[in-house]
């Protein structure tokens, strides 16, 4: 299997984050990339290939042309309000009862009307990165295009949480989205996006939610008590032609593999029932038992099994990595997770 991955995405490089009522050490950092990398390069997992440049067409297919042009223009308009600030924050939002007819012209402005959440700084890199990442992601459709049976896109910043015009959790550009719509747009006829970690892919969801092209599952922690909390519940099933088409498995906090196994089965067997031409798979590596924002339980080990039963399902395969933050065993999980899945592929074959 081969992994994707620029250096370019280590630039976007956030100090804090806004967390328990003050600044703490930002979470999604590039220590995260190095870390998976030096395992997989350890584990001689593959060769590792630097993405392909693409326009900004396949972006826009799943992005809004005036959001693009804010993370764009974002620094420059940081700058020009005279902000000395390395990172920027939201603080006011276009929620219920306020306009989101008219987009501001004051940086404050555009950052609350773009975001969903004070959680994710910006920078002067934070476009560069994005883009990258995405490019990324797109290089590994790619690759299962022309023939590659897997696929490891080491996107970081994560995606998932991206809205077609909103930013959050970390994300910028919905990275698996954007495969999966470049995926159909190469002439793929159906596609599914099974999303692993720990949190709701609220982002996914919410770009493929009235479509039957696009099938989106995600198992993660129940909304009522944890991030993202506005969506993810399980009586989400999709819109119009999307009807039946999405399927959320929220696990209560302390969710350990048992639990987890069950709705990676019943996950499974939907994905089986809808019988995808290829798969891409969120992988978050978050539901970890030591990961700092999370509390599922899932051990090292695990991963291996998760792995291995998408290898089951048969399909070609483009793994995008996602969030993850126990930095010290990101390597070895991801590992695990990819090589469960090559290993199951190879007794299969
Ligand atoms: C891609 C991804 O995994 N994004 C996750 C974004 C989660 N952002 C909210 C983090 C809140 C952490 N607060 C922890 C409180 C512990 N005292
Ligand atoms: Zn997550």
């Amino acid at each position: 299997m081969k992994t994707i991955f620029s250096p370019d995405q280590l630039l976007h490089d956030p100090a804090n984050e806004i967390s328990d009522g003050k600044l703490v050490p930002a979470n999604e950092t590039p220590s995260r990339a190095e870390i998976v990398l030096e395992h997989l390069k350890k584990a001689r997992f593959g060769e590792v290939l630097t993405p392909k440049e693409f326009s900004l067409t396949p972006i826009l297919k799943v992005h809004d042309a005036d959001y693009i042009s804010f993370l764009q223009d974002f620094w420059a308009l940081w700058q020009a309000e005279g902000r000395t600030e390395k990172e920027a924050f939201p603080f006011v939002w276009p929620v219920h009862g306020l306009r989101h007819d008219i987009v501001p012209d004051q940086i404050d402005g555009k950052l609350g009307f773009y975001s969903f959440d004070a959680g994710s700084p910006m920078g002067e890199h934070t476009w560069m990165a994005a883009r990258k990442s995405a490019e990324t992601a797109l290089t590994g459709a790619d690759l299962i295009l022309s023939g590659d049976n897997s696929a490891f896109a080491l996107c970081r910043p994560p995606g998932h949480h991206a809205h077609r015009r909103l930013y959050g959790g970390y994300c910028f550009l919905n990275n698996a989205a954007i495969a999966a719509q470049h995926l159909r747009d190469q002439g793929v006829g159906k596609v599914t996006v099974f999303d692993v970690d720990y949190h709701h892919g609220n982002g996914t969801q919410a770009i493929f939610y009235d479509r039957a092209d696009v099938q989106f599952l995600s198992i993660h922690a129940d909304p009522k008590v944890e991030f993202p909390y506005y969506l993810g519940h399980a009586n989400e099933r999709g819109l119009k032609e999307g009807a039946g088409y999405n399927h959320n498995y929220p696990l209560p906090h302390g969710t350990t593999w048992d639990m987890w196994e069950e709705a990676l089965e019943e996950a499974c067997h939907n994905i089986e029932k809808f019988a995808p031409d290829v798969i891409v798979i969120s992988l978050g590596l978050d539901p970890f038992e030591n990961d700092p924002i999370s509390q599922f339980k899932l051990k090292t080990d695990d991963f291996t099994k998760i792995g291995s039963r998408i290898a089951r399902l048969g399909k070609p395969t483009l793994f995008v990595m996602e969030g993850g933050y126990a930095v010290g065993d990101l390597g070895i999980n991801c590992t695990k997770a990819l090589s469960g899945y090559l290993d199951t592929v190879k007794v299969a074959s």
